[in-house]
C-alpha cells in the first residue's frame, strides 16, 4: 500500500529539505518504498479534519490504510522497520542504531532548535543578547562529544542507519551557522549523507513543490 504523508504548502525554505517531512521523504527514498504527497496550508494544519491525523497540527504525517502516524522520529522508525535497509538486522547493532535516533532528537537538536526559535520567540526580550552565546555554547559542547564519538569513522555505528539519517537532518538545521563547520568530520559527516542518492531524491521532490508553485 502506498503511503501518504503531509508537507508544507508553502515552506519559510521554500524546499530546502530543512522542514521535517524531508526526513520522511529520505527515509522512504532509502527503502525504495513509493509514496504520495498531501500538501497543507498553515491554515489547513489547525483545522479538525489535520488535527485528527496530528494533535499539535503540524507536518509531516504518515497514513498507511488505517495507520495515521505522527512525529517524525516515529514515522522513520516505523518505516525502518518495516524495511530492509535502514536498520541492522542483528538485535544489539539494531538497538543501537535506534538509540542514535533517540540522541538525534533528544539530546542533539533541542538545543539547536532553542537557538532557531529564540529570536522569534524572545526578540524582543532584554535577555536575548546573552541568550544567544549560552545557546550556542550549548550547542557547541554536543558537537565537541558527537565529533569525538565519530572520530574518522564514516557513520555513526557501522553501515549507514535511520540513527544516521536522523542526526545528519538534525545538523543540517545548523546551516549557514558556521557551528557544524568547526567540526571538519562532522561537516564531512552531513556531507555523506547528502551524497547518498537517496537524499538526492527526497531533497529533489521537496524542492519541485516550490519550484512547480513559482513556475521556476
Ligand atoms: N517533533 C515534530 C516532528 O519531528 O515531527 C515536530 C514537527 C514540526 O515542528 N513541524 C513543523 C510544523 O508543522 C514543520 S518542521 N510547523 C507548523 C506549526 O507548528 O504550526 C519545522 C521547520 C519548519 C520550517 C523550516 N524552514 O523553513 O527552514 C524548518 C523547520
Amino acid at each position: 500500500m502506498t503511503p501518504t504523508i503531509t508537507a508544507f504548502e508553502a515552506s519559510p525554505d521554500e524546499g530546502q529539505g530543512l522542514a521535517r517531512d524531508m526526513r520522511v521523504r529520505w527515509a522512504l527514498e532509502e527503502v525504495g518504498l513509493p509514496y504520495d504527497v498531501r500538501l497543507v496550508s498553515f491554515k489547513a494544519m489547525k483545522q479538525p479534519a489535520h488535527l485528527a491525523r496530528h494533535p499539535f497540527g503540524q507536518i509531516p504525517t504518515y497514513e498507511e490504510g488505517d495507520l495515521v502516524l505522527f512525529e517524525s522520529g516515529a514515522i522513520i522508525l516505523h518505516i525502518a522497520e518495516r524495511h530492509a535497509g535502514l536498520l541492522p538486522k542483528q538485535a544489539n547493532a539494531r538497538a543501537r542504531a535506534i538509540t542514535w535516533m533517540f540522541a538525534a532528537l533528544n539530546t542533539v537538536e533541542p538545543p539547536i532548535v532553542e537557538l532557531e526559535q529564540a529570536p522569534f520567540v524572545e526578540g524582543d526580550k532584554p535577555w536575548l543578547a546573552e541568550r544567544i552565546p549560552m545557546l550556542r555554547d550549548r550547542i557547541r559542547v554536543r558537537m565537541n562529544q558527537l565529533s569525538n564519538r565519530l572520530g574518522d569513522a564514516e557513520w555513526l555505528d557501522g553501515a549507514f542507519s535511520a540513527g544516521d539519517l536522523t542526526m545528519v537532518m538534525v545538523l543540517r538545521r545548523l546551516e549557514g551557522d558556521g557551528i557544524v563547520e568547526d567540526y571538519p568530520n562532522l561537516a564531512a559527516y552531513v556531507a555523506r549523507g547528502q551524497a547518498r542518492p537517496a537524499y538526492k531524491r527526497a531533497y529533489e521532490a521537496q524542492l519541485a513543490v516550490f519550484t512547480a508553485a513559482s513556475g521556476g
